[in-house]
């Protein structure tokens, strides 16, 4: 059984470390002082401590022990006493009869001298600020605030140092939404305000964290709590992919967009720097078709409107990345920063098309393909006429294939009774094919 007295200092101002100082007239022996003292009582501190009164001939006259916890001054000379006492601590307090007034209830004998024996376990003040040391790091573009998604590691413990919980052993983040109430208030208010990569220490009193109850088998009635918080990251579910431009060449005419073949290195990390992935780990650039869900939607956002050199860091947000499950490599919720130079980039065409004129198609398509007009068209003549079309600027392949791949891909469409011939029945262009597809859906129907 855990039993407590909770007491209010109010009426003392400072006091000088000593092994044995007389206060007031109370005699305070300091028989157990632990060696790191984190806190110590100041004035209107609240107390958790067990203790054991007795009179001078060792008869004990009260005692926590099977009481029941209370609150309140019990003797005007113990509040003295307990100045500068330590989490931890353990120190008789000698009351002299003259202080040792009771309240009002209490039976006291006059004329006696009291010698109370106690163990301060705990103590907070109303006031206490939460947080207690911060390390921020040198760059800080922006600090959370409520509503943020938040990812940071943390090692909870007690005043008297004993850790109760650490995320470090889990070997994963705590993530959670701040100032939503899905934490302890006072840990919902210890993580507003805080930078990526920060370090906090905050001390958080029972009334912002499990109160008088406590919890479970963990957190004993009205601990005061000690969090050492690392933020890893933290996002809105509002962000937007964030494009940071390190380089732009001076000419810069031409851009990457949707559909095209993009040739890119990059380096892949969390905010605070790990590397994930590389392309340099491969000696190869990173290729992509922008727009075919090829790569993370953030990062395919990110690499649209690039110019060949162009170096840019794009921070993705995991609602546009690999979200909350993550991926090989990837822990869930993290924030992605990708460091991306763009190498080089070819012009594509829209999903499903091998070939797309940049200028208007010839008027009679299946004239022109016949180049020695006798009224059929085999893969031949056909790949010369793509490659010459390819070769004026008239029209455009699909980037990522082989000129043989396309016209032999184009031809077998286009040559319906597989005879090796295309003939003027047989052509079509593909906006036809998907109106004439489109229209026996319908018939369907
Ligand atoms: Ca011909
Ligand atoms: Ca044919």
């Amino acid at each position: 059984m855990f039993c407590v007295a909770f007491l209010l200092l109010t009426t003392w101002s400072s006091v000088e470390c000593n092994p044995s100082p007389v206060l007031g007239d109370a005699v305070v022996d300091r028989y157990f002082i632990p060696k790191v003292c984190t806190r110590e009582a100041k004035t209107e501190t609240t107390f958790v401590i067990t203790y054991n009164a007795t009179f001078v001939d060792g008869k004990t006259f009260d005692s926590s022990q099977g009481g029941s916890a209370r609150e309140g001054r019990l003797i005007a000379g113990v509040d003295k006493g307990l100045q500068g006492m330590c989490v931890n601590e353990r120190r008789t307090i000698t009351i002299p009869p003259h202080l040792a007034t009771a309240q009002p209830g209490d039976v006291v004998p006059p004329d006696t001298t009291l010698v109370f024996d106690i163990h301060l376990l705990d103590l907070w003040n109303k006031a206490d600020m939460v947080l207690t040391k911060t390390v921020v790091p040198e760059s800080c573009s922006r600090r959370s605030v409520v509503g943020d998604y938040i990812r940071y590691h943390y090692n909870g413990s007690f005043l008297n140092g004993v850790t109760f919980d650490t995320s470090y052993q889990r070997n994963s983040t705590y993530n959670t939404y701040i100032g939503m109430g899905y934490i302890i208030s006072g840990m919902d208010q210890a993580l507003q305000g805080v930078c990526i990569g920060e370090r906090r220490r905050v001390t958080i009193p029972p009334h912002l964290a499990y109160g008088e109850q406590g919890a479970g088998d963990v957190i004993p009635p009205s601990a005061v709590l000690v969090f050492d918080i690392h933020v890893i990251d933290f996002h809105n579910p509002n962000d937007t992919v964030n494009i940071q431009i390190l380089y732009r060449p001076e000419v810069c005419n031409d851009t990457t967009a949707v559909n095209d073949l993009v040739h890119y290195h990059y380096n892949c990390t969390l905010v605070d720097g790990t590397l994930l992935f590389s392309s340099h780990d491969y000696e190869n650039v990173q290729d992509a078709v922008l727009g075919s869900d090829k790569v993370i939607d953030g990062l395919d956002e990110g690499l649209r409107g690039m110019c060949v050199g162009e170096k840019r860091l794009i921070t993705v947000p995991p609602h546009l990345g690999h979200g909350e499950r993550g991926a090989t490599g990837v822990p869930s919720s993290a924030v992605l920063v990708f460091d991306i130079e763009m190498m080089s980039f070819e012009k594509g065409v829209p999903p499903g098309y091998l070939f797309v004129w940049l200028e208007e198609s010839p008027a009679n398509l299946f004239e022109a393909l016949d180049m020695n007009k006798n009224g059929e068209v085999p893969q031949e003549e056909f790949g010369e006429f793509i490659k010459l079309q390819v070769a004026e600027g008239k029209g455009r392949i699909k980037p990522g294939l082989t000129m043989e791949q396309i016209v032999t891909d184009m031809f077998q469409n286009q040559d319906r009774n597989k005879d090796g011939m295309i003939t003027a029945n047989e052509l079509k262009l593909k906006v036809e094919e998907d109106k004439e597809r489109e229209e026996a859906n319908h018939d369907e129907l």
